[in-house]
């Protein structure tokens, strides 16, 4: 342990910090621990426009939170019309570049005409609070443009990640029953256009509730218009009015569900609503990204995961920030393009995966040191812990050993980053998040729920509720108690493992459940499981994440076929075009291994975790006295040796 590396951020960097030393960390620790409420009460009151004030800020009736209880904002409001009657109305709010290479700079007073426009065309056609529409758009303003024009007026939005085929689509929309679908022809992606219109038309003939489906042209493809149902955003929008004034909504009013994947097959759809998400996105770009009024900040994810809604979108509007978009691929037309983006927009935070810094590390130096980055001041990592070599390249050749790295642990489900350094306050440890925010109460404990020492690893828990945490899981109250605070009674579960060092820094592991992380995406075992098994010919499947050099983790699959007698690699390339249409390219299997049987317990039960022996040391070792037959798991540690 003495031999890891810390990085005290600079003189330099705490002088023009919003949080300026450890002191001052600690000091707002110590008040959002003690007084919550006054801590959170004077912080909405201060960082956020509200039409009516709360009567309390805090209800909790376990495991079911309430913050701000009788207030009445809205989130909108708050990311685009408070800036406008402030210097920030002719600022930049979303400089946007598409991968072709075309642009568009959208002031905090263009994107409330634009905002407002599209609101007016989703009031017309006669939707309102309450209702939920679905967003499936590549990575233009528009989506952006979407969500906002939905939480002006209070209409719940479900974005769903572009890379998700027809089948992943229509169970999100029926499990939300969405009446409203907004999308585009297509996006533009490594060159080639990804169709989503075509996927839409896919999806709804099972879908009844959705009433109208709006299509922004993107690519202008040829893309066919159902009469009646579907009709072009730019023909609607020429009539809209733009005075479409937000709708001011009950703080707990539901902004948005996500769907992530738990560890089942069926995605959970984890809801966040209104005023207590929107603080605690708004404060954490303060806190963690220190943000500047003359920052532009670039988070590379995509809008349809978690950290698209609070670092792209919510988060960096609410705080009045230039927030910088990109469409497409990062190796398109070659490995600069984040570098050539960063150089041109002079981009000064930078937010992106450990995956994707792999994958750069990987072609060289050469292209980061094609550009000029010293307009970047601080880098941020997501989605996975970042290892030591990613670490050190990001440092050193992106940051140029000026630019502190906050490390950001969090999940859909907390709506807004939890454990991360104040990087003017905290000093760095790489592949270490840190220290919990204020007024969030994390530890690591045992299987009773008891702290572990200094050191020892145990599962990550969240012991009081915060503002952004998800609220339930969508129509089903049940699953969320059991899922998040039924395992370690009282505690909010995170499905994670950890440790804490001597100095409370946390270090988080992984995992603990079947859910598998690949290129910061997740995907339950079990998701990709139920599609194998869907196809004719397999009859049993496993699926296990192997650790993989760019990506974290790469799906495995072991299968079992109904008849022995078939080609295996044709079959096994099939398979994994099957899990791609099923699910979508991003769950396509690397490798899929034909076995006779599986390893299971005398009681039927997969053993997951012999497998996942195979795939990582290609033996077993673990404690096999529950397992039925050891011959299969010899036959399938051999069947790779051969290889
Ligand atoms: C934001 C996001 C959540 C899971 C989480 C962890 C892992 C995320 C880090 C991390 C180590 C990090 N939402 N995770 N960030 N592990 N260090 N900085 O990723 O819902 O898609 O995933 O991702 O396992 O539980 S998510």
């Amino acid at each position: 342990m003495s031999e890891t590396p810390v990085y005290p951020p600079s003189p330099e960097f705490v002088s023009k910090a919003n949080v300026q030393g450890l002191e001052a960390y600690r000091e707002l620790y110590r008040r959002a621990g003690e007084r919550p409420e006054e801590f959170w009460g004077e912080l909405a009151e201060k960082e956020l426009f509200w039409f009516q004030k709360w009567s309390h800020v805090f209800e909790w009736n376990p495991p079911f939170a309430k913050w701000f209880v009788g207030g009445k904002t809205n989130v909108c409001y708050n990311c685009v019309d408070r800036h406008l009657s402030t210097p920030r109305k002719n600022k930049a709010a979303i400089i946007w570049e598409g991968e072709p290479g075309d642009q568009r700079v959208i002031t905090y007073q263009e994107l409330h005409r634009l905002v407002s426009r599209f609101s007016s065309v989703l009031k017309s056609r006669g939707y309102q609070a309450g209702d939920r529409a679905i967003i499936y758009m590549p990575m233009i303003p528009e989506a952006a443009i979407a969500m906002l024009a939905c939480a002006r007026l209070g209409i719940t939005h479900s974005v769903v990640f572009g890379g998700f085929s027809a089948e992943a689509l229509k169970a999100r929309i029926l499990d939300l029953g969405a009446v409203i679908v907004i999308t585009a022809d297509g996006g533009w992606r490594r060159g080639k256009e990804v169709k989503l219109k075509s996927v839409v038309d896919e999806a709804l003939p099972e879908c009844p509730s959705v009433r109208d489906v709006i299509v922004c042209r993107r690519t202008g493809s040829e893309t066919g218009m159902a009469a009646g149902r579907d009709h072009w955003w730019h023909e609607l929008d020429e009539n809209a009015s733009e005075d479409c004034p937000a709708e001011p909504l009950d703080s707990e009013h539901p902004l948005y569900v996500l769907y992530t994947s738990g560890t089942t097959g069926q995605p959970k759809g984890i809801l966040h609503t209104t005023g207590g998400y929107l603080l605690q996105a708004t404060m954490t770009v303060k806190w963690v990204f220190d943000l500047h009024e003359e920052d532009t900040f670039w988070c590379t994810a995509d809008i349809g995961w978690v950290t698209g809604h609070s670092y792209i979108v919510y988060g960096p509007l609410s705080a009045g920030a230039t927030t910088l978009m990109y469409e497409g691929a990062p190796d398109t037309p070659a490995f600069d393009r984040w570098w050539r983006i960063v150089e041109k927009y002079r981009v000064n935070i930078f937010y992106t995966s450990p995956t994707a810094i792999r994958a750069l590390l990987r072609q060289g130096e050469k292209w980061p040191a094609a550009h000029d980055l010293s307009s970047l001041r601080l880098l941020g990592s997501v989605g996975e812990p970042i290892n030591p070599a990613a670490w050190e390249w990001y440092y050193r050749v992106i940051g140029k050993e000026k630019c502190p790295i906050v490390d950001t642990w969090w999940q859909t489900e907390t709506g807004a980053i939890m454990i991360a350094p104040m990087p003017g306050a905290v000093a760095l440890k790489p592949g270490s998040g840190t220290l919990p925010l204020p007024g969030v109460d994390a530890d690591v404990v045992d299987f009773a729920g008891n702290p572990v020492g200094a050191d020892q690893e145990g599962f990550l828990v969240i012991r009081r509720p915060w503002p952004a945490m998800l609220r339930t899981i969508w129509g089903d109250g049940q699953r969320y108690k059991d899922q998040y605070w039924n395992r370690l009674p009282g505690l909010y579960f995170t499905g994670d493992a950890a440790r804490r060092d001597a100095d409370g820094y946390i270090w988080v592991l992984g995992r603990v459940d079947d859910v598998m992380n690949v290129s910061g995406h997740r995907l339950s075992t079990m998701e990709v499981e139920s599609a194998l098994v869907r196809h004719p010919a397999v009859a049993e499947a496993a699926v296990v994440g192997k650790p993989d050099e760019i990506t974290g983790q790469a799906i495995c699959a072991f299968v079992t076929l109904k008849s022995g007698n078939a080609d295996h690699a044709t079959l096994a390339k099939e398979l994994r075009q099957w899990v791609a249409h099923e699910i979508g390219g991003f769950a396509r299997p690397q490798e899929i291994r034909f076995s006779d049987a599986l390893p299971k317990t005398r009681s039927g039960k997969i053993m997951r975790r012999l497998l996942r022996e195979i795939v990582t040391t290609h033996s077993v070792s673990g404690d096999v006295t529950t397992l039925e037959d050891m011959g299969v798991v010899t036959r399938l540690a051999a069947q790779h040796d051969e290889e």
